[in-house]
């Protein structure tokens, strides 16, 4: 006698899969400072990405690298190689996990080359806090 799983049972287990990588995703992603303009898109290749289709982008591959961790070590990279650091664009440039003064959403996204006209650079942050700290 020949034993079939049912196609129902099938159709459940994929969309609990489905559903467990969404979650996971989502509650890593509330680890950065600002992620509601690019969402999935800030460290994923495809805006709903599912355990199939999770390739992370190279911002994505560094928080993973780092412990999924918000912090100054991954703040201060450039991950995709686009001349802004990470914390640039997600809004929290020391990444000491405050967003940054103004900033309500991402400036650009941290895994994809899109930042070309960053007047806020590294050194141009320090003299900004130097006008206010006096040093
Ligand atoms: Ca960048
Ligand atoms: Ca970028």
């Amino acid at each position: 006698m020949e034993r079939r799983l049912p196609i129902g049972s099938i159709v459940v287990a994929l969309v609990i899969l489905n559903v467990a990588a969404a979650s996971a995703t989502e509650t890593l992603m509330d680890r950065l400072p600002l992620s509601a303009r690019f969402s999935c898109l800030n460290c994923h290749t495809v805006a709903a990405p599912t355990s199939a289709t999770a390739t992370l982008n190279p911002f994505g591959a560094a928080f993973r690298d780092g412990g999924s961790v918000w912090d100054n070590a991954l703040a201060v990279q450039d991950s995709d190689g686009d001349g802004c650091t990470n914390g640039a664009e997600v809004g929290d440039i020391d990444g000491n996990g405050q967003i940054d003064g103004g900033v309500t959403e991402e400036s650009s996204n941290p895994g994809v080359e899109d930042c070309s006209a960053s007047v806020l650079n590294d050194a141009t942050w320090g003299q900004l806090k130097a006008m206010f700290t006096g040093r």
